[in-house]
């Protein structure tokens, strides 16, 4: 938890993230689904057999999802329904879960908005 704390106080919250570059694909990710608007790609630190992120294209405007506004409402139903579509397409039809870690306390690392998308396993409840 610790760690966790010190990974999520150390970011940046402005600025370019690691996700742009895997936006222009200055670098490497393992993409499981693309459109105009948004991507999703495999977490590189899995937290479970399938666990892959969703993130909006666009450059650098929400970097969370306490920073969004009613302009935003479209583009966060629609990441929310990829999420659900990839997950169908990885199989998961016994069940997923969906996870926005937003600041500090909610361990937000990469500011750039992602929805978590964690199956293949029994999951638990509470979260950590
Ligand atoms: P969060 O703590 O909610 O901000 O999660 C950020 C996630 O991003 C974390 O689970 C690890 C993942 N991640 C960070 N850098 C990279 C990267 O370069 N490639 C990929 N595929 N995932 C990354």
């Amino acid at each position: 938890a610790a760690k966790e704390a010190a990974a999520s106080g150390a970011a940046s919250t402005s600025g370019p993230t690691i996700f742009e570059k895997i936006i222009s694909k200055d670098i490497p990710a393992t993409i499981v689904y693309e459109d105009d608007t948004s991507l999703a790609f495999r977490d590189i630190n899995p937290q479970a057999p399938v666990h892959f992120l969703v993130i909006p294209k666009q450059r650098g405007r929400l970097t969370q999802l306490s920073k969004g506004n009613e302009q935003d409402e479209q583009l966060v139903g629609h990441l929310m329904m990829i999420a659900s579509k990839v997950a169908k397409q990885e199989g998961l039809d016994q069940g997923f879960r969906v996870v926005i870690n937003d600041g500090p306390q909610g361990c937000q690392s990469v500011y750039h908005l992602h929805l978590h998308v964690l199956g293949g396993r029994q999951l638990t409840w509470p979260p950590g």
